[in-house]
């Protein structure tokens, strides 16, 4: 039985550490079946050169990697040249960006193969026929070079998620990863991820979904995802998780049986997760009184745009009318809402006003509501607004070294004038300061409050002199 390295990349810094589930779930059937396995994580071992050239003097059969798309992908060039350079090991690349751009990710000289989507079963097989000395040739899910040939085999069906291994914990250091407060409210706990089904059944022309996970949703029963919380509370001490599923709320009936059986067996966490804001317009006062009591306190809930016009376009199926109807049950049963915007090519300045127009509506509704951010859309492959990207003069990276360049914080969308950018900074940066609550905080955020009111209701978004202030401000206080 063979030897194989995985290892997890810098995501960027300053970020914090989830659990490489990824690299756990594909590890757990090759454990199984005999082989050993060892994951380096670099965002958590400093000295995880050393441990990788150490590992490769064992002569390992292959070292895999998960990449996302930007720095990861550096790093991860970075571990690819150090492998082959130091060993005899095959490279192979997985998660979400070779998965999405498989030919490109082979064009580069250090990199044997890909795997495509679900990495469980495929990396086993991998594995099984380089072991035996067998050919890999026909493996359904993987790309491979072959004679200065790169070849894409075709893709294999999903894994039935119930039948998934237990998850081998013991191959990091759980301790590393588990966050030192709630997720959901911020206060002091233990929070860890989990992740309890795959894929959506939408179509946002943003969103990797449709091309990875082609509209299907899969998921794990309740009886399995309450059997691994009452395993983590047990082993880790766990109080509040924080699901990574794109969306937990597709099935309505799993949800009520995970909380009915979390509520029978008296078990009390906090739980976080993203919904869909029609998911909300569909649940009742029965399923929210059940949800809240069962630990669920807040839900992240992507609106994108305030234009009925920007919604069509990017297919997000959902209505402003439904956005103020969910804000409002979900206040009725203090459930906290993180609604998450974004600005996309096509969209002009008064699409743009109507996203601020319905932050102030949500805010009207529930002062408390948060919108921790307006993000600058930045296309990935894979995804319908790739195209359209293109279309609308923007030049994708040609290949994995620009790719690894694509930072999404600065790096500058054709269609984004000065005076859009300065709209979406701005509003980003003062909506924590649209407070229409009766108590604010203090006289200054009273003061603050009425004032960015009014910038909100005249659309003044141009300019932010209240920024030097509140700097001013801050470092007092910090003081
Ligand atoms: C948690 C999370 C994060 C975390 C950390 C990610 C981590 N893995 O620790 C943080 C908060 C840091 C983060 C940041 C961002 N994220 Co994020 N994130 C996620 C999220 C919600 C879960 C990831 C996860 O753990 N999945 C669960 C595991 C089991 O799945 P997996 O890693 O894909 O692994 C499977 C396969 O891919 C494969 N596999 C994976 N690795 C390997 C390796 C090998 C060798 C093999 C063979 C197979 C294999 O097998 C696994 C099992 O089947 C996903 C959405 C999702 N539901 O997956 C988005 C997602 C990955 N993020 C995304 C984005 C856009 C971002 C941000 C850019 C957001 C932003 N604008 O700031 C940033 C920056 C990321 C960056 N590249 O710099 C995109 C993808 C982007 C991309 N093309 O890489 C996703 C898909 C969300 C989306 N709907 O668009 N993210
Ligand atoms: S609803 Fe969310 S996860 Fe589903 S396709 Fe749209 S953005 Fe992606």
């Amino acid at each position: 039985m063979s030897k194989v390295i995985l290892f997890f990349p810098i995501i960027r810094n300053a970020e914090k550490n989830f659990l490489p589930l990824g690299l756990l779930l594909i590890a757990a059937p090759l454990i199984k079946r005999g082989h050993s396995v060892k994951i380096i994580d670099q965002r958590v071992e400093s000295d995880w050169k050393e441990k990788l050239l150490n590992e490769l003097k064992k002569d390992p059969l292959l070292v895999g990697i998960s990449v996302l798309t930007s720095k990861p992908i550096s790093y991860g060039l970075e571990v690819s040249k150090l492998v082959k350079q130091n060993s005899k090991a095959k490279v192979v690349w997985g998660g979400f960006h070779p998965s999405l751009s498989p030919q490109q990710t082979l064009e580069n000289e250090f990199i044997d193969m890909v795997v495509i989507r679900e990495g469980d079963e495929t990396l086993l097989e991998l594995v099984d026929k380089l072991d035996k000395g067998q050919s890999y040739d026909d493996i359904l899910g993987i790309g491979y070079k072959k004679k200065g040939k790169i070849h894409i085999n075709p893709q294999r069906n999903f894994i039935d998620l119930d039948k998934q291994l237990p998850i081998p914990y013991h191959l990091v250091d759980v301790e590393k990863y588990i966050q030192p407060e709630s997720f959901s409210t911020g206060e002091p706990g233990r929070d860890l991820v989990l992740y309890t089904s795959r894929g959506c059944p939408f179509h946002c022309t943003f969103c990797y979904n449709k091309g990875l996970n082609q509209r299907r949703w899969r998921s794990q029963s309740a009886e399995t995802v309450v059997a691994e919380i009452k395993k983590l509370i047990n082993d880790y001490q766990i109080t509040s998780f924080h699901f990574q599923d794109d969306e937990f709320f597709t099935n309505l009936k799993r949800v009520e049986k995970i909380c009915k059986l979390l509520l029978a067996e008296n078990i009390k966490v906090e739980f976080v997760s993203s919904c869909r804001i029609d998911y909300v317009c569909r649940m009742d006062d029965d399923f929210l009184k059940l949800i809240r009591k069962s630990g669920f306190r807040t839900m992240q809930l992507g609106i994108e745009s305030g234009s009925p016009r920007v919604l069509k376009m990017i297919r997000k199926d959902i209505t402003v009318e439904q956005v103020l109807e969910a804000v409002a049950k979900l206040k009725k049963f203090d459930i906290e809402g993180k609604y998450f915007m974004s600005g996309f090519p096509g969209e002009t300045i008064e699409d743009m006003y109507k996203t601020t127009d319905l932050m102030l509506e949500i805010k009207k509704i529930n002062p408390y509501s948060r919108v921790p951010g307006w993000r600058i859309f930045t296309p990935f492959p894979g995804t319908d607004l790739y195209q359209t990207s293109i279309d609308n003069g923007w030049i994708p990276p040609k290949n994995l070294e620009e790719w690894a360049n694509y930072d999404f914080s600065t790096v500058k969308m054709p269609w984004v004038s000065k005076r859009k950018e300065k709209i979406i900074r701005n509003a980003a940066y003062l909506v924590k300061f649209l407070r229409l609550q009766d108590k604010p905080l203090s006289w200054i955020h009273r003061i603050l409050g009425r004032w960015v009111g009014f910038r909100w209701r005249n659309h003044l978004f141009s300019f932010l002199p209240e920024k030097y202030f509140i700097d001013i401000i801050k470092n007092f206080n910090k003081k």
